[in-house]
């Protein structure tokens, strides 16, 4: 297989199969290898995409911790995983860069089933210091594992969890290591105090005392010059994180090699406790136009690396994230109650339109799903109206929030639920599997999915003008069908749904953005002789049970459809015909959800055919219920 940059010559890393091979490189030879990862990254990512502006910035500290660090024994744990294709580079997985984030090929995180290099799986943030202190546990009864390394960005760290990993690692006081990757981004501009404290950190405290002595002199009298001309600070004064009970070392520069070789070694060398190392990284370094772009590169599509021109596919339609934008902002010139909060992810909730038509309604709270959520809910009884725009899989950490906080003091928090369904190269840890089941299951909470995007804009309108409890609407990833869309957004009749084809033999029932498959199955069930019904539900709960009733009395089939995991919207129907008595009767019923196991990344459609969810298989599954015997299944796939 030819590697993306066999043109480039890359002597050193040509010499690196495993981080063993790491060890044998001198110094200087490091430095150099670091600039040919660099390139590597550049290359590969050009032809695959990715999250290109991070995994640049950490190139020099990916060589370092491998250079000095007895990695798999020692385990090196990358939060959030999106920065670490220069240690999948040199990992054992160069040859297959190429196939990153796509089809049978190599996740865009970490992944334990990957490589042993990989002792912790991620994509959702801040996961990582609590995952280095169990690993630090189990070496401290007597596991086979070495040191556990946490490399967090100054982004992640801003997430409660982080804290309370701090908080627990701090009191134990054990041997651990936490690299605070800090490159002053996030996605987004990172936001919040702590991000303000950090910037503030750049010089303010110098190298921690039992590790001091180790360290050569200039780096010594470089970060206490720094410390006293920026900021005046006294020798006695503390970091959070010493007051945390960590040794703060620091802040260094993450693209010096040498400063990085010798805080690393004298950090292991001399740590008992746990111990954070500041590091100060440029995001996208080392490549001008990630470098000069605002997001530095953050996730890219495919790119020319000579100009960093980056291949955009032309959309047919306007994406659902932009049609959300759109229309709240619409709601909002309306309704001056209406307020957006966003963990993080402006852009890609499209909470940013909304930001620039009311930017003083608009509450970013960092990489704080949790805080997100309970923050809504104290807006909300507070008297206004707070729609969270959080995607999908990232809500779920807002669980017990939107449980204790929300429903059960049924507050009227609007939830725009983006990315639901099936998201592509993000893969399995980003896809919204859950949301309709975790929701439906809750007292006092109204569920609803778009068909369209048409649908969205008024289900933010019904979301507006709905004050009687939670409320929350989904919709998927990317771009819509293509409908016209309404002026202005109508509120719907809260639970009830809507036949959109009249047939007499099977029924489909679909909720959500699986509509237009639905409708397709159905073209291929008529062409076997039976004509179909098929209705958007639109509510999963409330049910729309005169809907159902009527479609179990006319039909003998009926087929629920949706974009999410058992135990949703089809396990809310089901109960429904089951406590109403039509499992008795002659009705078939089956349920198409996704497959009761994480599905990896592909392309959407790819990945729905993997799930079983395509229109053959709607039509394929509503034929062998209607025992429509002559039809072979394989036919119709
Ligand atoms: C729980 C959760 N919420 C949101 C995200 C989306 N997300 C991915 S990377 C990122 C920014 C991380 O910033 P930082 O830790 O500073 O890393 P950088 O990309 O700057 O290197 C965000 C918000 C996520 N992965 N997990």
């Amino acid at each position: 297989m030819r590697s993306p940059t066999e043109a480039c010559q890359t002597p050193h890393l040509d010499r690196v199969n495993a981080p063993s091979d790491i060890k044998s490189l001198t110094d200087a030879e490091l430095s150099l290898l670091a600039d040919e990862v660099r390139e590597e990254v550049i290359a590969s990512v050009a032809t695959t995409g990715g999250h290109l502006g991070s995994s640049l910035g950490v190139v020099e500290l990916t060589v370092a911790l491998h250079a000095v660090f007895d990695t798999p024994r020692d385990k090196l744990i990358w939060d959030v995983g999106h920065q670490c294709y220069p240690h999948k580079i040199l990992t054992g997985r160069r040859d297959k860069m190429h196939t990153l984030r796509q089809e049978g090929g190599l996740s865009g995180f970490t992944k334990r089933s990957e490589s042993e290099f990989d002792p912790f799986g991620a994509a959702h943030s801040s996961t990582s210091i609590s995952a280095a202190l169990g690993f630090t546990i189990a070496r401290d009864m007597g596991e086979a594992v070495g040191d556990a390394i946490a490399v967090i960005g100054d982004g992640s760290i801003s997430a409660g969890m982080a804290y309370e990993a701090m908080n627990n690692a701090g009191a134990m006081g054990r041997r651990m290591f936490v690299i605070l990757n800090d490159n002053e981004m996030s996605i987004a501009p990172p936001v919040g105090a702590m991000s303000n404290y950090m910037s503030g950190l750049s010089g303010l405290k110098d190298i921690a005392s039992g590790i001091e002595a180790a360290l050569p002199g200039p780096i010594r009298d470089h970060a206490r010059r720094a410390r006293q001309l920026v900021t005046g600070a006294h020798e006695e004064q503390s970091t959070l994180f010493e007051n945390l009970g960590f040794q703060y070392i620091g802040p260094i520069d993450g693209h010096d090699m040498g400063q990085l070789l010798s805080v690393l070694r004298a950090a292991r060398t001399r740590a008992t406790g746990p111990v954070l190392i500041h590091c100060c990284t440029t995001k996208g370094k080392g490549y001008a136009p990630a470098e000069a772009s605002h997001d530095s590169y953050h996730g890219v599509s495919k790119f020319d690396p000579a100009t960093g021109i980056q291949a955009k596919s032309k959309p047919n339609a306007p994406s659902y994230t932009q049609i959300f934008g759109e229309a709240l902002a619409d709601e909002a010139r309306r309704d001056p109650k209406i307020v957006g909060i966003t963990a993080a992810m402006p852009g890609g909730t499209g909470l940013d339109i909304f930001a620039k038509a009311h930017p003083n309604r608009m509450f970013d709270v960092g990489i704080a799903e949790q805080h997100g959520v309970t923050f809504a809910a104290g807006v909300a009884a507070g008297g206004l109206k707070p729609f969270v725009a959080i995607y999908s899989s990232f809500l779920q950490r807002g669980y017990d929030q939107i449980v204790h906080d929300v429903a059960l003091q049924n507050l009227p928090v609007r939830f725009a639920i983006d990315r639901a369904g099936l998201v592509g190269a993000d893969g399995a840890t980003h896809a919204g599997a859950f949301d309709i089941g975790y929701l439906a299951a809750l007292p006092n909470m109204v569920v609803m999915a778009a068909s369209d995007e048409a649908e969205l804009v008024h289900m933010v309108a019904t979301a507006a003008a709905y004050d009687k409890g939670p409320i929350a609407f989904r919709y998927p990833r990317g771009e819509g069908e293509g409908v016209m869309l309404p002026e202005k957004g109508i509120p719907l009749e809260i639970g009830k749904g809507i036949v959109v084809r009249q047939g007499f033999d099977v029924a489909i029932l679909s909720f959500g953005a699986h509509l237009g498959e639905s409708q397709r199955a159905a073209d291929l069930i008529e062409a076997q002789g039976l004509t179909v019904t098929v209705a958007d539900a639109r509510f999963a709960k409330p049910l729309d049970k005169h809907l159902i009733d009527g479609l179990a009395r006319k039909h003998s089939v009926l087929i629920t459809v949706e974009q999410g995991a058992e135990g949703g919207f089809g396990a809310m129907v089901l109960h429904h015909l089951a406590n109403a008595g039509w499992l008795e009767k002659s009705l078939a019923v089956r349920t198409i959800t996704l497959p009761d196991r994480f599905i990896d990344q592909a392309s959407p459609d790819a990945m729905y055919a993997d799930a079983g969810m395509t229109a053959g298989d709607i039509a394929a599954t509503a034929l062998q219920a209607a025992q429509v015997q002559r039809v072979k299944v394989t036919d119709i796939r």
